[in-house]
């Protein structure tokens, strides 16, 4: 009986200790973190493992970040098929009073360990690629609470419709009443001739069905909303309205149709140049 469950101990150790050969897999070389940025919209990177046995096994990576930076999950559990490879995405939440600098984001498999630095900045001090709006603030006129639309998701950078209704996106609450706004404050006066919006696009969710139909832009000048570009019958996943150059301290979309339903308006990124 004794030598059975010595037995039984040592080949529950030997299973438990094995572990597949694992890669880690990261999106991005790096991942910018901006400070001081709505908790709704944090920075995100893709994450993932792959398989390096020749036959299925479970694999975990394991995710670690410096302090006081947070992740959105600790690991990363799942069948693997041989070669197969598993994606995830990874949000990683800045409080406000962290400190600027560069952190550590770790993914931790079957011995490997494969370092992102997380970039802390502030908004200020970002590679906005000329676009104003980027991490700016946003106010929207409503929010549907049916799942994660928040309205700082039309100026986190991504103008990608795929995970809509998980963060990449905004989603009025209002059905089919119009107009519905929403604002980009632009962190002081800018000269600003160009704004380009991308509603809802996708093969399951096409523009023409789903996305916005038409709309104003207007800007914020000497406290002044003004209208300086018009779209109208929009189809396309995305429109760009160019205009006479004015100074404005914020830019809004004031939302008026969208196509098929004429329900909703989905907005899932405004860049302003
Ligand atoms: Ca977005
Ligand atoms: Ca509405």
């Amino acid at each position: 009986m004794r030598y059975l469950t010595a037995a039984l101990a040592l080949a529950l150790s030997l299973g438990a200790s094995w572990e597949p050969r694992v890669t880690p897999i990261a999106g991005a070389g790096r991942l910018i973190a901006p400070l001081g940025v709505d908790p709704a919209c944090p920075a995100k990177i893709e994450i993932g493992m792959r398989s390096e046995e020749r036959k299925p096994a479970y694999a975990t990576m394991r995710v670690e970040t410096d302090p006081p930076l947070t992740a959105s999950r600790s690991m990363l559990t799942s069948y693997l098929p041989p070669g197969y490879e598993l994606g995830a995405k990874l949000l990683v939440a800045v409080p406000p009073d962290a400190k600027e600098g560069t952190y550590g984001l770790r993914l931790r498999a079957s011995g490997r360990t494969l370092e992102v630095p997380v970039e802390v900045m502030p908004v200020d001090r970002l590679d906005n690629g000329g676009n104003h709006a980027l991490r700016r603030p946003v106010t929207a006129s409503s929010q549907h609470t049916n799942a994660n639309y928040p309205p700082c998701s039309v100026a986190d950078g991504d103008r990608s419709s795929n995970g809509w209704a998980g963060g990449n996106g905004w989603n009025d609450a209002t059905g089919r009443a119009w107009p519905d706004t929403v604002a980009v404050a632009l962190g002081g006066p800018r000269q600003v001739s160009r704004v380009e919006l991308y509603t809802l696009d996708t093969e399951r969710y096409p523009a023409a069905i789903y996305g916005l139909r038409d709309w104003d832009v207007q800007a914020q000048v000497g406290g002044q909303w003004q209208t300086v570009a018009q779209v109208r019958g929009n189809t396309a996943g995305s429109a760009r309205s160019d205009f006479a150059p004015v100074t404005a301290d914020a830019v809004r979309v004031v939302a008026l149709a969208s196509n098929g339903a004429n329900d909703y308006t989905r907005i899932i990124e405004v860049e302003v140049r």
